[in-house]
């Protein structure tokens, strides 16, 4: 598929592989927009997942206590739709792009694993995992390869919690390792792009922040402006998965 990307963004390219062939530490964070052109809809697009409902009335703990059933069927639903769909060029593009430097991160707030699946090796999944399973109460993990019937949702064999999906929930804190080497990286990243997210979640969102905060350039890959864009050092507004593959052309060409 050919695409024609404007003169700028040409340019904009030139300028990024030069950067790129400097720095030594990258970093890449990723959002939902990154799995969007593998059909998994977005958080807050118009197709979103939060379309029928609020964040807060669904990924939340309150939430579950109130309404297990809805939850879970909620994250059946999403379970399904990543069952059936595949990594796109973005994802491979992230994948190849990891063996290109002497030091290369991908932190992701994507809870569908398509960046595994794709290839890419060192990834920090912030908010979890969808298709794994962990007790409400004890966190013990539980087995991923059942189907979970939201109206008999099976218990721990260790408390006898209810089971839930192993993702990070709002008002939840995220895995203590896990955060505090994302914000090691970000700090020591000599290059840092944030692609696809909204950049309002956090505090995913403080990463791009910590990574300008400490002399990295911050390029955004979006189709639309975020409240990071004014801080980016270049706005990509292009899809990433068809961008990323135009970009890593583009460095191999000049490598070569
Ligand atoms: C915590 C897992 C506290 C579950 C998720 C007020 C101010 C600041 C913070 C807060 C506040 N009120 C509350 C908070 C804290 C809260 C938060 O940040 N809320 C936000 C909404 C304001 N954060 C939390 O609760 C976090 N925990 O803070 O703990 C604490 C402290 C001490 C002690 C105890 C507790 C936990 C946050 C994690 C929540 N879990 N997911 C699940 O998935 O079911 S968040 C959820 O949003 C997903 O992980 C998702 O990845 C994430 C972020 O969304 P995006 O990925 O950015 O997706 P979105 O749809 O928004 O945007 C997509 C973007 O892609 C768009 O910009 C679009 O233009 C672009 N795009 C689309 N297509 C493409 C594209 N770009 C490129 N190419 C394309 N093709
Ligand atoms: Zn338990």
């Amino acid at each position: 598929m050919v695409v024609y990307l404007g003169s700028t963004t040409m340019d904009m390219i030139d300028r990024i592989v030069q950067l790129m062939h400097r720095a030594k530490r990258c970093v890449v964070l990723t959002g939902a927009g990154v799995s969007a052109e593998s059909g998994v809809p977005t958080f807050r697009g118009s197709e979103g997942l939060w379309g029928k409902f609020k964040p807060e009335e669904l990924a939340t703990v309150d939430a579950f206590l109130s309404n297990p059933k809805l939850v879970w069927e909620w994250y059946n639903w999403r379970r399904k739709i990543i069952g059936e769909v595949e990594p796109n060029p973005g994802h491979y593009a992230l994948a190849e792009m990891e063996t290109l430097f002497e030091h290369f991160v991908l932190i992701t707030q994507n809870v569908d694993g398509l960046h595994r699946r794709a290839g890419s090796q060192d990834v920090l999944e912030l908010h979890g995992n969808i298709n794994r399973n962990k007790c409400l109460e004890c966190a013990s993990r539980f087995p991923d390869d059942i189907e979970i019937n939201p109206d008999n949702i099976p218990v721990c064999p260790q408390c006898g919690g209810k089971i839930r999906p192993d993702v990070v929930w709002f008002g939840e804190m995220l895995d203590g390792n896990t955060i505090n080497r994302a914000y090691d990286e970000s700090a020591k990243a000599d290059i840092f792009f944030s692609i696809g997210t909204s950049a309002i979640v956090h505090p995913a969102a403080s990463l791009p922040v910590e990574a300008k905060r400490s002399e990295a350039t911050l390029i955004e890959i979006n189709v639309d402006k975020t409240p990071l864009s004014y801080a980016a050092d270049f706005h990509i507004e292009e899809p990433s998965g068809q961008f990323l593959p135009i970009l890593l052309e583009k460095y191999k060409e000049i490598a070569s």
